[in-house]
């Protein structure tokens, strides 16, 4: 039974009946009843001071329930929206906070910012009213490009934070860096640009509030992937309403990528005014608005120095980077650029010295904190940019050179110089696998013959580590993390045998009611069909943290083992007694406490009914029940690592580029189910694909305006984009959690930016071209190919 689908099954994901059939059930899909519908007035200005705002002649529009602007918060004390995250810069200063209201009653400082909220019978009514409110605005100069954000004489986004600067951090040791890249034999140099994107979840975000007056109990219904931080944040930080008089709920939600981590500032309104209106309250993010004001991802401008001896071993790494953190702190953003991206620094190189200085600013655009991979897409594209530039220059192949560097597998644990200890890898036979499923061999011979029909052939590496499932508590709280970082999980069987496992953990997409349910399957011996894995109510599951970081499995999975582990603990106590045995004597196996050396068993489904019928049962030593609780703090992060290799095929005459070969190969640890990693690691590629070739987020420099704010002008990925991927699986079981298994959620996304972007300036070497920066659009390629060589392209 269990084999067929516990740890290691491939089996499909239960959930996708529901959600396939359309019986799912979405923030929008609730029908409350006497609901109103919200709909928010939006800066169209990037800066400008609101001088006064007027709501008469939209009060009386037809439907018009109630209309709020930020002077009502403010005669009402409610707070600002928080950053939980308190870095602390090179002179040990924490980082600047001004504050960030809910909605904006003085400044707007982005396109999309706040400004009001009407509430009306309808959707369209409100939407109607909105248009009626006139704000008289005077605009002020603006700055969006994190490049220039520095400058003097720029536009400052807040006078809390002069010249633009959030904080100015660094690690590692700077006076020993510049010795070693001084006397170095080879030192290899960078610009480069990681692209602003934007998430673009299936389900834009959306929130529903309704609050009983009787009890003085609100509901809040929130496409978030973390409803218990939610609720601890609005509770404590912003709205002040008791958490036991709070129930955060996140139902189905159509993926985040990290956009749903964070406290935002519409649903902070639904939850605030549900009581002021006295029904229900209902929103839902339009395309448009989701493009505005979701927070963004990535958006660093780097110069990256590596120092090689003549041989190509690493000396010294030196980085140097502004990361944009947009108009406001958002809930996790300051620690994206420092402890999740500076300290991946070391990639799988023995590097000794590494120093990072990392300037975060402030700018007139939404907020930007973490998306798929958060910090570490935005490492592993420097280091392995800079790692192939450095082969190329010094006419050493990428794999050998990556090969010559890379951490022993002996060496493990390894203490990189930039914090992290890497707790277990072993990274040579995974590019050699990855090697050998791309025939790079025969690459030469492809490239040969791609150019007989006039296209260039470029191959790529990008060999990654990433730290994720976050990670000890209290390192966490060292580095200046807000909250706890473990999980929890409960494990509760019904007196027929079935079992209900609430998680703090939340799944959007990740597959858990099944890879949650293999694991208990395993665990526990109890089929698959009888198992409920429950996420994402505050009322029901125990206080997690809900999911990122790809932290469910190694993290949350690891409670959910721990709390499997307890029921067998109690299992065999009572097991004990009713087969008149010793419980030490008493071992279980696959669903059956048996008495070891004899045939003497009990089924658990026998022992679970004795636990709530216990007319023969140890009462004195043993409490009735079976439903068991589990806190699981991790020792460590998780480190996996793998080699991704890109090839692709680029029309010199229009800059056109086909992804035409696509090797994964990862090292995840134990695997639950190879199927739900596969398409994890699928759907990550893709996202890479999409910030490599094609998305960019753009806003005017001159007046602040998102200028990609639609499908027309931010391109997405599409399947025929991409090539059917090949991947494979090398395992080093983690050490330190139970499950061994390692994080797999952002890999794919981590990775395969800097595959690409090498396969693609390997393909222009040919033509002198020095480095295309992402995203590489035809254009982007068109030009370069121009700039460098229009001869040679002829
Ligand atoms: N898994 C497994 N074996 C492993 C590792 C993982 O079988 N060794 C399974 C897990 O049990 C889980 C899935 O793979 O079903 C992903 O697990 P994990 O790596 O723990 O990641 P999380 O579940 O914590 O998901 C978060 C991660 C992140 S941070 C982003 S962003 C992301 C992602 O996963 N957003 C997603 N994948 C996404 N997939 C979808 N469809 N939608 C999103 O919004």
């Amino acid at each position: 039974m269990t084999a067929a689908t516990g740890i290691g099954a491939r089996i499909l994901r239960t959930e996708d009946q529901r959600l396939l059939t359309g019986n799912g059930h979405f923030v929008d899909d609730l029908e409350l009843v006497r609901c109103t519908h919200a709909y928010f007035l939006r800066s169209p200005h990037a800066h400008a001071r609101i001088k006064s705002i007027d709501i008469a002649a939209a009060e009386k529009m037809p439907g018009v329930v109630k209309i709020f602007t930020g002077k009502d918060l403010v005669d009402a004390k409610v707070g600002g929206l928080i950053c939980g995250w308190v870095v602390k810069d090179k002179h040990g200063q924490p980082h600047k906070a001004p504050a960030h209201p809910v909605m904006a009653s003085d400044i707007v400082r982005y396109v999309g910012d706040t400004v009001a909220m009407v509430v009306a019978e309808t959707n369209s009514q409100a939407k109607d009213a909105a248009e009626a409110i006139k704000v008289d605005y005077e605009v002020l100069p603006a700055v969006v490009d994190p490049g220039h954000a520095l400058d003097k004489g720029v536009a400052e986004v807040h006078p809390e934070a002069p010249g633009n600067l959030c904080y100015d951090w660094e690690i590692g040791v700077r006076a020993d860096i510049d010795a070693a890249i001084a006397k170095a034999a080879h030192v290899t140099k960078l610009d480069i640009v990681n692209n602003r994107l934007i998430p673009n979840a299936m389900e834009p975000r959306a929130a529903a509030a309704q609050y009983d007056a009787g009890s003085g109990h609100y509901t809040l219904w929130s496409t978030s992937q973390n409803p218990h931080v939610l609720r601890l944040i609005l509770s404590a930080f912003v709205l002040g309403i008791p958490e036991h008089k709070l129930r955060v709920i996140a139902p189905d939600v159509g993926g985040g990528f990290g956009s749903k981590i964070f406290c935002y500032a519409d649903e902070t309104m639904v939850c605030w005014a549900a009581p002021k209106v006295g029904r229900p309250i209902k929103w839902t993010a339009e395309r448009s608005e989701s493009f505005q004001t979701d927070c963004h991802g990535r958006d660093h401008v780097t110069h990256a120095e590596l120092a090689l001896d003549k041989d190509g071993k690493f000396l010294a790494f030196k980085v140097d980077t502004i990361a944009n953190m947009g108009a406001y702190l958002s809930t996790f953003s300051t620690a994206v650029p420092t402890y999740l991206y500076a300290t991946l620094l070391a990639g799988q190189y023995t590097t000794p010295l590494i120093y990072a200085n990392v300037r975060s600013v402030f700018t007139h655009t939404a907020p930007v904190d973490a998306y798929r991979g958060a910090g570490r897409p935005e490492a592993t594209f420097v280091i392995e940019s800079i790692v192939s530039k450095a082969a190329q220059e010094m006419k050493i192949d990428a794999a050998e050179l990556r090969r010559r560097n890379f951490i022993p597998t002996e060496a493990f644990p390894y203490q990189t110089p930039v914090a992290l200890q890497y707790d277990s890898g072993n990274y040579p036979p995974i590019i050699d696998e990855a090697i050998k499923i791309a025939d790079y061999q025969g690459f030469e011979a492809r490239r040969a013959e791609a150019k007989s029909r006039g296209k260039l052939r470029g191959i790529g590496f990008s060999s990654y580590i990433e730290a994720c499932g976050l990670a000890p508590s209290q390192v966490i709280g060292q580095l200046g993390g807000g909250v706890g970082q473990w999980e929890a999980a409960q494990v509760k069987f019904n007196p027929t045998g079935n079992v209900q496992v609430m998680t703090g953990s939340h799944s959007h997409g990740q597959g858990h009611e099944t890879t949650f349910a293999q694991i208990v399957s395993d665990k526990l011996g109890v089929p698959m069909e009888q198992i409920e894995i429950v996420h994402g109510d505050t009322a029901t599951t125990p206080f997690g943290m809900g999911t990122y970081g790809s932290r469910s499995l190694a993290v949350g999975g690891s409670a959910i083992v721990k709390a499997c582990d307890k029921i067998v603990e109690k299992g065999k106590k009572i097991a004990a007694h009713l087969m008149e045995a010793a419980a030490a004597d008493v071992v279980f196996d696959n669903g059956t406490f048996k008495v070891a050396g004899t045939d003497k068993n009990v089924p658990l489904a026998q022992v679970v009914f004795a636990a709530y019928v216990p007319h023969n049962y140890p009462l004195g030593e043993v409490e009735p029940g079976m439903d068991e609780n589990a806190f699981y703090d991790p020792a460590n992060f998780v480190y996996p690592a793998g080699t991704q290799i890109c090839e692709l095929e680029i029309d010199p005459d229009t800059g056109e580029i086909e992804v035409v070969n696509f090797t994964a190969i990862d090292d995840f640890g134990t695997i639950i189910n190879p199927m739900i990693v596969e398409g994890q690691v699928h759907g990550g590629i893709a996202q890479g694909l999409g910030q490599a070739l094609l998305e960019n987020a753009i806003y005017d420099k001159d007046n602040g305006q998102l200028v990609s704010g639609s499908y027309m002008d931010y391109a997405m990925p599409r399947a025929d984009d991409m090539p059917s991927f090949k991947l494979g699986y090398k395992v080093t079981p983690c050490p330190h959690n139970p499950l061994g298994s390692k994080g797999c959620g952002e890999a794919g996304a981590i990775a395969s930016p800097a595959a690409i972007m090498n396969a693609v300036n390997n393909a222009l070497e040919p033509f002198g071209v020095k480095h295309v920066q992402m995203p590489a659009t035809p254009l982007n390629v068109w030009q370069a190919i121009q700039a460098a060589s229009p001869k040679a392209a002829e």
